[in-house]
């Protein structure tokens, strides 16, 4: 018995004095990287890199990846004359041995020309004046035009203006389209619009409009009062998870942020949660299940612009890797995104887009392929590679504005004088 009071003394005492060393005493942090956190005292940034990520090695983080990019076949851009855009695709999903995907498809007389120039056949925007067509693949790469699945319907039905920026569901045997129902041409007041849906028995359709607002807008003076984008459904917890954009504040610049509405059917009732917005950067909404949360690609727009986010409840995200060149619009090939797994595997590609590929007065937008390793049932060591390596081209490009040049000069010119009257 005495025996073992002296022990837990003596390893009580042992374990305070340790605890008692300063970081001098404990030495330079070591030369080899520990993978697990030591028990050491740190600096902020050290305790992060193993608090708030799976790894403090890039490579050894799941959610940190490098995206790679490949032209995909298939689709005429007249030129690329502004008059075709496709952009804003679905989740990529496979059914009836191939792939769907479903996207926005404005084809038009002429390219985007402002609000204040469009009508019934000049679209003000690239997405204005749009419909919601679908193309299948048999490898994700050559792709196969298939036409329209859901028109503008006939004023004054959700949508007349124009339909675009859709994702997909498969929910109980049916398939559902989300998309965004214009009713006043884009950019009239701003990006207005709410979410409306339209449902199948096939991913080839046909497709029977709703014609009811499925995720409404804000009431006057909330975040999301005036747009809901890009809807993103998941399967989760037993529910339809369905992510959204909205554009709000909007002066000086936009601010662009992630809100959440679940559902225990298709078409609703949507409960938008109070916690909303749940992302706070971004553009389109990207997300995949994984492991047992929610997984989300955070590009574009946004304080946490270029990073890879996780909620372990699919409402509360955090930094989970900072990546970069992240792909705009991605839609990923997400196996898992409507089986309400509890382990989600994660993703390998998608399809995403190209936005203003030649200019403002032929403004269309181009669909692409991304690849990457956010999986956790492949090791790809060159998508884990820490950075991407630019030709100084693309930073040439990058270049300074005749402002910013004007600005230069007068600083310079004004430490000159000073030096001179010195
Ligand atoms: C896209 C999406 C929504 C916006 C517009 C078309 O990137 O965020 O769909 O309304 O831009």
């Amino acid at each position: 018995m005495k025996i073992n009071i002296l022990l837990i003394v003596l390893s009580i005492t042992l374990f305070s004095c340790n605890n008692n060393k300063s970081p001098q005493d404990e030495g330079a942090f070591p030369f080899h990287v520990p993978e697990k956190k030591p028990n050491r005292e740190m600096s902020s940034a050290m305790e992060r890199i193993y608090d708030n990520y799976a790894s403090p090695r890039p490579e050894n983080n799941e959610l940190f990846s490098q995206f790679k990019y490949t032209k995909v076949k298939g689709f005429d851009y007249n030129n690329n004359d502004g008059t075709i855009s496709r952009r804003d695709p679905s989740k990529t999903i496979f059914a009836n041995g191939k792939y769907y995907m479903y996207y926005t498809h404005r084809h038009t007389p002429t390219p985007p020309m402002g609000a204040k120039v469009c009508n019934d056949t000049i679209p003000s925007s690239d997405w204005d004046l749009a419909e919601i067509w679908y193309a299948t693949s048999k490898d994700g790469i050559t792709w196969e035009e298939q036409g329209v699945a859901v028109p503008r319907p006939p004023k004054p039905n959700i949508g007349w203006r124009s339909v675009s920026t859709p994702d997909i569901l498969f929910w109980k045997g049916k398939y559902y389209l989300y998309y965004q129902g214009f009713m006043q041409a884009s950019g009239t007041r701003g990006d207005d619009c709410p979410v409306t849906a339209s449902w199948s028995e096939s991913p080839d359709g046909p497709w029977t409009p709703v014609n009811k607002v499925i995720i409404p807008n804000g009431n006057e003076g909330e975040w999301d009062q005036y747009s809901i984008h890009d809807p993103y459904p998941l399967v989760y917890k037993g529910k339809i998870y369905l992510y959204y954009k909205s554009d709000f504040d909007e002066k000086p610049h936009k601010v662009r942020m992630q809100g959440l509405a679940t559902a225990n059917d298709p078409l609703g009732p949507f409960e938008k949660n109070p916690l909303n917005p749940v992302i706070t950067s971004g553009h389109e909404t990207s997300l995949f299940p994984f492991k047992s949360g929610i997984a989300a690609l955070v590009y574009k727009d946004g304080p946490e612009h270029n990073t890879i986010q996780y909620a372990e409840d699919g409402i509360n995200f955090e930094i989970a890797a900072i990546s970069e060149l992240m792909p705009y619009a991605a839609a990923p090939f997400v196996p898992d995104a409507f089986v309400d797994t509890k382990d989600g595997r994660g993703i390998t590609w998608g399809m995403a887009h190209f936005i203003n590929i030649n200019g403002w007065d032929t403004f269309h937008s181009m669909l692409v392929r991304f690849d990457c390793d956010l999986s956790q049932d492949i090791n790809d060591p060159e998508m884990k590679q820490h950075r991407v390596i630019h030709k100084p081209d693309v930073y040439y490009r990058q270049g300074l504005s005749n402002k910013q040049k004007s600005r230069i000069k007068r600083e310079n010119r004004k430490l000159i004088d000073i030096s001179n009257f010195n």
